[in-house]
């Protein structure tokens, strides 16, 4: 079965009541149920990077993934960090953090891909075409996987002369980013050409935008992580190594579901 890497997010919704302790406590015992539920990685991020949202500033991006990080990594979890910041990385791999989880794949700061090589650890490269607030400027493709394919090969080629190790490459699609909602469909009917680049792939739909054109347009989490737990088995059949899910129980059951039908 697929690694499932639930998502454990840090903003200022989780800190809505009871303060920053709170705030953390609960992002922490989060984590701790998306374990439960299946998830084989957490991944800490503390700073939303869906279209139009806007930056925090490395401060307190530490402040708010810094404490989740180090508690769900000395319990023993596997703890990604989402950030496209080098000092944010660094930080979080000095608390325990194993793998970088970086959605412009070190286009962001051009120190990330030599924290990763220097540190040792897996990176993920997300594709990207440019920050979140004005991400759709560069929503144009001709022919979308093997556009997607080419622009992640570029970055594998990065991170190889900075040093990173090619096992240690995961890469990412990058669904949402710079692609409209049909753009996202046909980027994930075309995997082929980014799986084919021969590193792990990681696919991320959950609770996405995009889910819109099936399901209307503010559906509710429930149908959202049914219809993240049908893309999962999907992304599976299409090759991925890993999802990336807010809600892991449906996921995992849907890919041991998958797993008896492939294995009956
Ligand atoms: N998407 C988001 C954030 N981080 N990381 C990876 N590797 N892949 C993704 O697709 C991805 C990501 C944005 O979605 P969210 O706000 O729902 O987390």
């Amino acid at each position: 079965m697929i690694e499932v890497m639930g998502i454990v997010n840090v903003t200022p919704d989780s800190f809505s009541d009871g303060g920053e302790h709170f705030g953390h406590d609960a992002a922490v015992a989060h984590g701790l149920l998306l374990e439960r539920q299946g998830a084989t990685i957490l991944d800490v991020g503390g700073e939303s990077t869906r279209p139009g949202a806007q930056p925090v500033g490395s401060a307190e991006e530490l402040r708010r993934v810094l404490p989740v990080v180090a508690q769900l990594a000395s319990g023993g979890s596997v703890v990604s960090v989402d950030t496209y910041r080098a000092d944010v990385a660094e930080k979080a791999i000095d608390h325990g953090a194993r793998i970088i989880n970086d959605v412009s794949g070190g286009l962001a700061d051009d120190r990330m891909l030599r924290v990763a090589a220097d540190a040792g650890v897996d990176i993920a490269i997300g594709h990207w075409r440019g920050p979140s607030a004005d991400m759709y400027a560069g929503a144009d493709y001709d022919d979308i996987g093997r556009e997607v394919a080419a622009e992640l090969s570029a970055r594998v080629d990065a991170a190889l002369a900075a040093g990173v190790d090619a096992d240690r490459i995961i890469l990412d699609p990058g669904v949402g980013f710079a692609k409209s909602g049909a753009q996202n469909w046909r980027l994930l009917r075309e995997l082929g050409p980014v799986v084919g680049l021969g590193f792990r792939v990681l696919v991320g739909t959950s609770r996405k935008r995009f889910f819109a054109s099936a399901l209307g347009e503010e559906p509710s989490r429930e149908r959202k992580d049914l219809a993240t737990a049908v893309t999962s088995v999907l992304a599976q059949q299409a090759g991925a190594w890993g999802v990336r899910v807010h809600e892991a129980a449906a996921t995992r059951d849907a890919l041991a579901v998958l797993d008896d039908w492939e294995s009956a």
